[in-house]
C-alpha cells in the first residue's frame, strides 16, 4: 500500500471501531500555538492547573513525547444526548452533558486497544502513544490540524456534521500518514457563546480564562470557589455546557451519540438530599465508572453549597 492507500485503510478501520471522526496531521513543533499557550500561562488563565505549565515543552514538541513521531491521528467520539428533563427538579445540581454516561476515558481506551492492534499489524515495529484528555498534548490543536473541525470562539472544536459535542483522542505514531487539510473557521461575526457565558470566562475571541470558568471550578478547583462568582453557576455542580448549548451549530445539528456506554442510564442531575446520605464508599459505589468521581464527594458537596449561595444572595 502507498501512503494514501494506507491512510484511507486506517481511516476506514477507525470509523469501524466506532469513532465518529478521524483525521491525520504531520507531527511537528507547534510554533504559533506555543506563543499563544505561553501568553495564556503568563496571564494565569490556567488558574491552579500547574500541570499544564509543567508539561509546556511536551505540549508543543510532540517529539518530546514520542521521538519517532511522524504523524498524529486525531479521533472524535460524539457524546451528544438530548436533555431528558425540561426543568431541573428542586434542590438538584446540573451535570454537564459530557459526564452523563460512562467515563469517556475508559470508553475511548477500549477503542484504542483495537486501534493499537491495527497499527501493530500494519507496522509491527511502529511506536504509538494513545491519549484522551490526560496526555501532555494539545488535543484541540491537533484535531484542528487534522481537519476534524475549527476552534470555536468558546474554544471547543466544532465539526460541521456533529457540532462540538465530541471527545478528542490523540495518537502519536511513527507511521507516516497522508495529512488532511484543516477546515475554515465558521464562527464569522457570531459571538453568542461569549455573551452567554454567565461568568465572562471567554475573555476574548478564542481565549478562555479558566479561573472564571464554571467547568474549572466545579471539577478541577480543589479550594474555595471565589465569591465574585456567587449566583452565576446556573445550578451546575459538575462542568458547564452553556457556551456550547447556545452555539447555532449545536442547536442546528443535535446528532445523538451511537455510543451505548454514554446513552445507557444517563445521569443528568443529582439531588442534594440523595448525595447528603452517602458516605465516601457509597458515593464511589453509586457513581462507579462515571466522570463525576473525579470531583469527589467533598467537592461535589462544596459545589452544592456554592449554588445555594445564589438563593441566599437573592434574598
Ligand atoms: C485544561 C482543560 C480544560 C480547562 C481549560 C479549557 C481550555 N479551553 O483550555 C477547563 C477545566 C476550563 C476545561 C473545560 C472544559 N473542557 Co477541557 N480540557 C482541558 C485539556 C486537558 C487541556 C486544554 C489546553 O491545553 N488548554 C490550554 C489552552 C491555551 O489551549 P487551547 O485552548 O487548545 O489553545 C488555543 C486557544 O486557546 C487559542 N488561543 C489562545 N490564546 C489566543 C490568543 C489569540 C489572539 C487567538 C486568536 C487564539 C488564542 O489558540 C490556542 C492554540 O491554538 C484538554 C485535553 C488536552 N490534553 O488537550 C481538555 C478538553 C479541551 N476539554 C474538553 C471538554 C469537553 C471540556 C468541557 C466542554 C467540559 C464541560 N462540559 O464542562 C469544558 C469546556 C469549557 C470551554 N469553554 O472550553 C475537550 C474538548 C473537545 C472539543 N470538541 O473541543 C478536551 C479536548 C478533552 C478531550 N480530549 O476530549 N477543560
Ligand atoms: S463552560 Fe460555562 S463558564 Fe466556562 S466558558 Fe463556557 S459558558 Fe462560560
Ligand atoms: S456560538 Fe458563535 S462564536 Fe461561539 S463557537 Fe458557536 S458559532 Fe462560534
Amino acid at each position: 500500500m502507498n501512503k494514501i492507500e494506507l491512510t484511507e485503510f486506517v481511516r476506514k478501520k477507525i470509523l469501524e471501531i466506532g469513532f465518529d471522526l478521524v483525521g491525520f496531521s504531520e507531527a511537528k513543533v507547534l510554533d504559533e500555538e506555543s506563543e499563544k499557550l505561553k501568553v495564556w500561562l503568563l496571564n494565569r488563565y490556567h488558574a491552579d492547573m500547574q500541570w499544564i505549565d509543567e508539561t509546556f515543552e511536551k505540549r508543543i514538541i510532540p517529539f518530546k513525547v514520542l521521538p519517532e513521531a511522524k504523524s498524529i491521528i486525531s479521533v472524535g467520539l460524539n457524546y451528544y444526548q438530548k436533555n431528558r428533563i425540561n426543568t431541573l427538579p428542586e434542590n438538584s445540581g446540573r451535570i454537564s452533558r459530557y459526564a452523563w454516561g460512562k467515563d469517556y476515558h475508559k470508553v475511548i481506551e477500549k477503542k484504542f486497544k483495537t486501534l493499537r492492534k491495527i497499527l501493530n499489524e500494519i507496522s509491527p515495529n511502529s511506536k504509538n502513544k494513545f491519549y484522551v484528555d490526560y496526555g501532555p498534548t494539545m488535543d484541540k490543536v491537533w484535531a484542528v490540524k487534522s481537519g476534524l473541525g475549527w476552534m470555536g470562539k468558546h474554544t471547543n472544536v466544532i465539526n460541521t456534521s456533529i457540532g462540538s459535542w465530541f471527545f478528542i483522542g490523540t495518537v502519536l505514531t511513527s507511521i507516516e500518514f497522508e495529512p488532511d487539510n484543516p477546515i475554515a473557521d465558521m464562527c464569522g461575526e457570531c459571538r453568542i457563546c461569549i455573551d452567554a457565558c454567565p461568568t465572562g470566562a471567554i475573555v476574548n475571541d478564542y481565549v478562555l480564562d479558566a479561573s472564571k470558568c464554571i467547568s474549572y471550578h466545579t471539577i478541577e478547583n480543589k479550594n474555595e470557589i471565589p465569591h465574585e462568582l456567587i449566583g452565576k453557576f446556573e445550578n451546575y455542580v459538575f462542568g458547564c455546557d452553556i457556551c456550547q448549548d447556545v452555539c447555532p451549530w449545536n442547536i442546528k445539528l443535535q446528532i445523538e451519540t451511537n455510543e451505548g456506554e454514554f446513552a445507557s442510564n444517563p445521569i443528568e442531575y443529582i439531588k442534594e438530599d440523595e448525595l447528603k446520605l452517602l458516605d465516601e464508599n457509597e458515593f464511589k459505589e453509586k457513581y462507579k465508572g462515571r466522570p463525576i468521581l473525579r470531583t469527589g464527594l467533598k467537592n461535589l458537596k462544596r459545589n452544592f453549597e456554592f449554588i445555594k449561595l445564589k438563593e441566599r444572595s437573592k434574598v
